[in-house]
């Protein structure tokens, strides 16, 4: 039995788990949980990175002593270090406005099949290849010699050792889906210093270990699948490969487990991305609105009890408002009723419930969209939706998708993620073995998963997505 700990950095909170694994067993426990709470200052959106580097740094002294310790983290952001190594300023929210524009720069440059031919990512407006075009010509890029994404810049911090894990950096839009390393020619194309990027390095190899000074002892930091998404799709516990997943926080992150890319320009159209996962597979995937819209509510309602309102809205009739969660207006953080109330076309909503049923019945319409597309483009026949992350326990949400899909949903585990990130570890610290299949069933042997049937309404999710398309 060995142990390790998982640091899993999601855009609405911190943890750092520790899981014990040994053959045929796999526990996981809470040690730290913190609030990730953005920072505006002087009109832009910070991480607040040391107060999650602190949450880090109390979360691995509370673990005690682990064999390993394994980071991941959202991905497409990243911290600037200047020629001492030291950090350029706080890192920026993918939510700032500072990319506006920054896409039309980009296909000024080179054209969006281009871009989706060479890096088979799809168009999101915050993506690492926009930041660094919006953030051209500024003191502090100027000044910059490393880029490091969050979890790579957490495991600098740990350990003094710099590098580009493969799943995040594949978030950038700077990676070269063909040759799996950094695109060096539209880096410069764009005028983004190549030499900023430092080596790669694959999930399952050894970081270095923790410095003395820290006072958490010296376990290795073992790369992981270090973008959170990458960890949670090791983290589903499927059987066999006829299996869609939504890993279900911030986001949903809806898609398929692919073997090659698919570089379609249908592919391209829908918007669908070909993410770098553990050992070669590609996550085929496409980014939906997720629970960003119901967090916004609750910040704004000042943090109701959400079991409460989840059981209210079961009790509103379905799709009184429903509206298309796909639209960019919903990204950014504030006012969040008055936008849904506006794309829903009433004058108000008369209640949190009503205005939380508009959310969940539009989501399961947007797990159901991308669900039949990801199967479409990709080929991939799939009789089953995992649901994993925090949104596994929306049971409204599994049923709704369940019946929106027409096709069970197996909700759990919860923190599919921080699990992801302890087996992946684990393997590479050899207390485990075998391919991701044999991850999985060490995960549907051990951790609990809730089935949801499909209720055979059928045609009338068909009606509410034709009135979303209307
Ligand atoms: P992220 O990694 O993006 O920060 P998580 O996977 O932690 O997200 O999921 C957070 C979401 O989980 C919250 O937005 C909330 O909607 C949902 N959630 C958390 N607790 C509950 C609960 N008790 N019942 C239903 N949903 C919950
Ligand atoms: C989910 C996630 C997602 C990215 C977004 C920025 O936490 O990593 O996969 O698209 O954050």
């Amino acid at each position: 039995m060995n142990t390790f700990a998982a640091v899993d950095l999601g855009a609405s909170s911190g943890r750092v788990m520790v899981g014990r694994v040994g053959p045929g067993s796999l526990s996981l426990d809470a040690v730290n949980r913190f609030a990730n709470e953005p920072v505006r200052a002087g009109g832009t959106l910070y991480w607040d990175i040391l107060a999650l580097y602190r949450g880090v740094l109390e979360g691995l002294r509370l673990a005690g002593p682990v064999d390993g310790i394994g980071i991941d983290s959202w991905a497409v952001d990243y911290g600037l270090l200047d020629a001492t190594g030291t950090l350029l300023g706080n890192p920026v929210h993918y939510r700032d406005t500072r990319t506006e524009g920054a896409a039309a720069k980009v296909a000024a440059v080179v054209g969006e099949d281009q871009l989706y031919a060479l890096t088979g990512l799809q168009k999101l407006p915050f993506n690492t290849i926009y930041q660094l075009v919006a953030a051209a010509g500024t003191p502090q890029l100027e000044a910059a010699r490393q880029l490091l994404m969050i979890p790579d810049l957490l495991a600098y911090w740990l350990t003094g050792e710099t590098g580009a894990e493969f799943t995040n950096a594949s978030t950038t839009q700077l990676l070269d889906l063909g040759s799996g390393g950094w695109a060096g020619e539209l880096m410069t194309a764009l005028g983004i210093r190549p030499t900023l990027f430092p080596p790669l390095r694959a999930p399952g190899t050894v970081i270095g270990p923790v410095r003395p000074e820290l006072g958490i002892g010296t376990p290795d930091v073992i790369a992981v699948g270090s973008h959170d998404t990458a960890s949670a799709v090791v983290g589903v516990p499927a059987g066999g490969d006829h299996f869609a997943y939504i890993s279900c926080g911030t986001w949903s992150l809806v898609g398929v487990e692919l073997d090659a890319p698919v570089l379609t320009e249908a592919s391209r159209l829908a918007n669908f991305t070909n993410e770098g996962g553990v050992d070669g597979t590609v996550r085929y995937l496409r980014n939906v609105m997720g629970l960003w819209p119901l967090q916004e509510c609750l910040r704004e309602w000042g943090a109701p009890d959400l079991p409460v309102l989840l059981r209210e809205a079961a009790a509103v009739p379905a799709f009184q408002s429903v509206v298309d969660l796909d639209d960019p207006v919903f990204l950014p953080p504030g006012d969040m009723v008055a936008r849904l109330t506006t794309a829903s076309g009433r004058s108000s909503f008369g209640s949190p419930a009503a205005v939380v049923r508009c959310i969940l019945d539009s989501l399961a319409l947007a797990h159901r969209r991308a669900v039949r597309q990801a199967q479409e483009l990709s080929g991939r026949h799939v009789d089953a939706v995992h649901i994993v992350g925090g949104g596994a326990r929306n049971e409204l949400l599994c049923q709704l998708t369940a019946d929106a899909c027409g096709l069970p949903v197996l909700a759990g585990p919860v923190e599919a993620t921080a699990l992801g990130n302890v087996l992946v570890q684990a393997r590479a610290a050899e207390t485990i073995s075998g391919d991701l299949s044999a991850l999985r069933a060490l995960l549907r042997e051990t951790q609990q998963i809730v089935r949801y049937e499909p209720r055979g309404d059928a045609a009338a999710w068909r009606a509410a997505e034709r009135r979303l398309e209307g």
